[in-house]
């Protein structure tokens, strides 16, 4: 039998960054709300987590690796959401953020957790910041528990 590793959603070690961006404060106030519930429901206590306001998504990547480089964090989660307007300035927010929060957690080798959503319309946003789509954010959350339990077995 192969020896399979896998992370689970057990109360984990360590500490936890938030990035959150204020751009749409709206949709991403409830993805931070619903990331914060699902660190509680899992045993992280407040004292565990640390949230960091930055103005945009684009801006996430370059905190989030000053965060990462600190030393002191378990995982970092992301959260921020880039809708569509008239230009395309969507694409390159968007492209941005994507690609530096993975830069990210390749360079730190730590989870570093994409929980920005890319959505056409307020309404997409909405269903997945707490409406008929889940809550982004809180899926975010548990997807950094299960890294860190994982990464702390492997
Ligand atoms: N930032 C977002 O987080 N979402 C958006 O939809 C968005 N749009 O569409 O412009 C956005 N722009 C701001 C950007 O993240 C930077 O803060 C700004 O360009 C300054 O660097």
């Amino acid at each position: 039998m192969p020896k399979i590793y896998e992370g689970n959603l057990t109360p984990p070690q360590g500490n936890f960054a938030l990035v959150v961006a204020r751009f749409n404060s709206l949709i991403v106030e409830r993805l931070l709300e619903g990331a914060l519930d699902a660190l509680a429901r899992h045993g992280v206590s407040d004292t565990s987590i640390d949230v960091v306001r930055v103005p945009g998504s684009f801006e996430i990547p370059v905190v989030a690796q000053r965060l990462a480089d600190s030393g002191k964090y378990a995982a970092i989660i992301c959260l921020g959401a880039v809708i569509k307007g008239a230009t395309d300035h969507y694409d390159h927010v968007a492209g941005a953020a994507t690609s530096g929060i993975a830069q990210v957690a390749l360079k730190s080798g730590l989870p570093v957790i994409f929980g920005v959503l890319t959505c056409d319309t307020l309404e997409q946003a909405l269903d997945r910041a707490g409406a008929k789509a889940g809550n982004k954010g809180y899926e975010a959350a548990t997807t950094a528990i299960e890294m860190v339990n994982l990464m702390a077995g492997l």
